[in-house]
């Protein structure tokens, strides 16, 4: 089988450009690869998390919206909502049966979010990689690029589907790999270098959204956290936040963070915050224009997207859920 390439992102709010250096820019280049390409807007994910069901279904058209914008070609790929795909759902349950409850306590997502917000306790929040799992195996895929902090639910996707095939005796699941992009992995927050940059994150001058004007762009890297040290250094150790706009800039540019530091030893931390403003700028206009022309215009152009992958999504995820079904002894009919 030819490679197969499945992704998604949350519908929780504006993107920002670590979902774009982390994931999305990986999808559209990868488009020319000759691997079938499915992204999906993982919009039973976001439940996870208490959402105004208006907002949620606005913010389902903004993210289809953004992956046009970025460079996702829907004759190329396949985009979709996941909830209109019920196969997702349904596999989940059937995985769900399988999946040991210690796989499920490591995963440190679940621990992070619900202890920086106690009220997110409830079963979906828990059982996300599961259904993260299901999404992947139902399309074969073989490839999945996301950003770092979705790397071990990639590998628990893996364990699970290598469980499910020893237990039915049988190749019922294609192994997935993950594919994390290098400087961009894991963009961090501009207020904390610690931190991941989040759409969640409580100040909007944590992140670069993708819909930012140029205007806010050179004020939240005006504004961006540094230190009293002088002079540009890659030390993630002890200068985490220069070190996350060293990133940052390498992954706007296409170079390596050292060939960022010799390029702005000498220079001022504000000579290099302009530069890396140019970049930003240079990268984020052209996607936040066509955001703002699709979202604003092309409301029924969207929903045609969305309807016509989801036929295409449904065709490959049927199939697979009735080999399923079959495999486990239920009536696949
Ligand atoms: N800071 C990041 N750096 C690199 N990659 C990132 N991704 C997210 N944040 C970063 C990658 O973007 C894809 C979509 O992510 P998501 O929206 O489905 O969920 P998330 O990882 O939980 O992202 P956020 O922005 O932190 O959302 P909220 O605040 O809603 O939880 C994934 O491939 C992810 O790795």
């Amino acid at each position: 089988m030819s490679e197969r390439v499945l992704s998604g992102v949350q519908p929780t709010g504006r993107l920002h450009i670590g979902n774009y250096y982390g994931a999305i820019r990986q999808w559209a280049a990868g488009q020319e690869s000759g691997a079938e390409n499915f992204f999906c807007i993982v919009d039973l994910h976001a439940l996870t998390v208490p959402t105004a069901p208006e907002a949620l279904r606005e913010s389902v058209l903004y993210t289809a919206a953004a992956y046009l914008a970025c460079g996702i070609d829907p004759q190329k790929s396949v985009v979709f909502r996941q909830s209109p795909v019920a196969e997702h759902a349904e596999l989940q349950w059937i995985l769900g049966c399988m999946t040991p409850l210690g796989w499920l306590n490591r995963m440190t997502q679940f621990k992070e979010k619900t202890q920086r917000d106690k009220q997110l306790n409830c079963l979906g929040l828990y059982s996300y990689p599961v259904l993260m799992a299901a999404d992947i195996l139902l399309y074969h895929a073989t490839r999945v690029p996301v950003g770092e902090d979705q790397k071990q639910h990639i590998e628990l996707a893996r364990d699970i589907a290598l469980a499910v095939n020893g237990r039915v005796g049988q190749e019922l699941f294609t192994i997935p790999e993950p594919a994390v992009a290098r400087e961009a992995a894991r963009v961090m927050s501009l207020r904390d270098g610690r931190e991941k940059m989040s759409k969640s994150a409580p100040s909007d001058y944590s992140r670069i959204n993708l819909t930012d004007s140029d205007d806010e762009i050179f004020f939240k890297i005006a504004r961006a956290k540094t230190d009293s040290i002088p002079g540009l250094t890659y030390d993630p150790e002890n200068r985490p936040e220069v070190a996350n706009l060293i990133r940052i800039y390498a992954a706007a540019s296409g170079v390596t963070p050292s060939q960022v530091e010799a390029e702005y030893e000498g220079a001022g931390a504000s000579a290099f915050k302009h530069a890396l403003t140019d970049r930003l700028v240079a990268d984020v206009a052209p996607i936040r224009d066509g955001i703002r022309r699709l979202y604003d215009d092309g409301r029924a152009h969207l929903l045609a997207v969305l309807r016509e992958g989801e036929g295409k999504a449904r065709e490959v995820a049927g199939r697979t859920l009735r080999e399923v079904k079959e495999a486990v002894g239920l009536w696949a009919e």
